[in-house]
């Protein structure tokens, strides 16, 4: 396989590091294990382990590979270990939070084109969560889709109503509903997924997001396990994550469910979310208030009696900065791919229901 073809972007093509790139070769990290990890790259699937200089000059675990990181490899000329040189920069980083005085991150995935963000419709459907899974999914540059699970659990209507609210919520983002039970909505989750693009699948522990996996490869691969099962609380069943490739050719990662969105928090994204900022916003006189000059703005009202401060409003305004930022960047991406010829893929990736076979 071609790198191209394991996910490497003109993103990644444009960061090649001219010193590293002439002495090493680069491949993906496509699980991290205790002591080591897997790559795969033109030459195939290799066991390899990181230098030591990469390690000991590693000042966090935010430096060290994880799962979907590109780095530069020298490989064995016996049938040893490849050594990862350097990791290349990160796309997109998905990381969490640990209670733990030292490591401060655990890392999840790197270099995330798009998320499946899975709430199953009957108890773990909550539109707030949702709306922050979708704050940070947007905020690290990740495309997200909106994919409620276990529709064989409740009626059309229900299905009908909620789905209306999502729309509403975000009448962009794309929305599937399935059902990994009866096998509705899976070919149309499969004709999104494009070739050389990668995907993780995130949400609530017992949700279904490695039984969509298992339905997506074909097979019983991972391991799932019905929640509440075993010691009452629901358990998280995935724990370690590997990037797998599917037929089709696109790539994807199963993450942990967390308990806590709180938890996991994206690179780029801000880990606070704003929800009593935006329902302020929505009293502001003019619905395309800026709240930054504004007359009858709620938002600037509230920052005066301080009930808001500053700083959180400064976090705000970044966050809806880089928001625009990035749909502005979206906007000329789609302009200089027509002219490249990629107007079509593009449009595939983003709108048409393509079925693979
Ligand atoms: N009714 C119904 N049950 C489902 C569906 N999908 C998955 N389940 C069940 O839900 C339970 C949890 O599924 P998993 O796929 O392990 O959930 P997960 O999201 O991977 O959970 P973690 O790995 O803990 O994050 C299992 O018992 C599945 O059989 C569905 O579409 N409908
Ligand atoms: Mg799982
Ligand atoms: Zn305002």
């Amino acid at each position: 396989m071609n790198l191209e073809q394991l996910g490497f972007s003109d993103w990644h093509q444009d960061r090649v590091d001219p010193s590293q790139g002439e002495k090493f070769e680069i491949a993906r990290v496509t699980t991290v294990h205790r002591d080591g990890y897997v790559i795969v790259g033109e030459k195939g699937t290799t066991s390899a382990k990181s230098r030591g200089k990469l390690k000991f000059a590693a000042d966090s675990a935010l430096e060290l590979p994880t799962v979907g990181d590109w780095v530069y490899v020298k490989y064995p000329q016996d049938d040893s270990f490849a050594a990862i040189q350097a990791v290349f920069p990160r796309k997109s980083l998905l990381k969490r939070k640990t209670s733990g005085k030292r490591v401060e991150f655990q890392l999840i995935a790197a270099n995330i084109d798009v998320a499946l963000i899975i709430q199953s419709l009957d108890a773990d459907y909550n539109l707030r969560r949702l709306e922050r899974y979708l704050v940070m999914v947007n905020e690290s540059h990740i495309q997200p889709v909106v994919s409620l699970s276990k529709r064989d659990l409740v009626h059309a209507d229900e299905l009908a109503e909620k789905v209306a609210e999502v729309r509403n919520l975000m009448p962009q983002v794309r929305i599937v509903a399935f059902s990994n039970a009866e096998g509705s909505g899976l070919a149309e989750i499969e004709g999104l997924l494009m070739p050389g693009q990668t995907y993780c699948l995130l949400g609530s522990s017992g949700v279904g997001k490695t039984t969509l996996l298992n339905n997506l490869l074909g097979e019983e691969r991972l391991e799932t396990q019905a929640v509440r099962e075993k010691d009452g609380k629901g358990r998280h069943t995935t724990s370690a994550r590997e990037l797998l490739l599917l037929k089709n050719g696109s790539l994807i990662v199963d993450t942990p469910g967390m308990r806590e969105l709180g938890n996991i928090d994206v690179e780029m994204g801000l880990s606070e979310t704003f929800d009593d900022i935006e329902l302020l916003a929505t009293q502001c006189r003019f619905r395309d208030c800026s709240h930054t000059k504004e007359q009858g703005c709620a938002v600037l009202a509230a920052i005066e009696k301080r009930e808001i401060s500053l700083e959180r409003y400064g976090n705000y305004e970044k966050m809806a900065r880089d928001a625009a930022r990035h749909e502005a960047s979206q906007i000329e991406k789609r302009r200089r791919d027509k002219k490249s010829g990629r107007f079509y893929k593009t449009v595939m990736k983003h709108n048409v229901k393509k079925r693979w076979s």
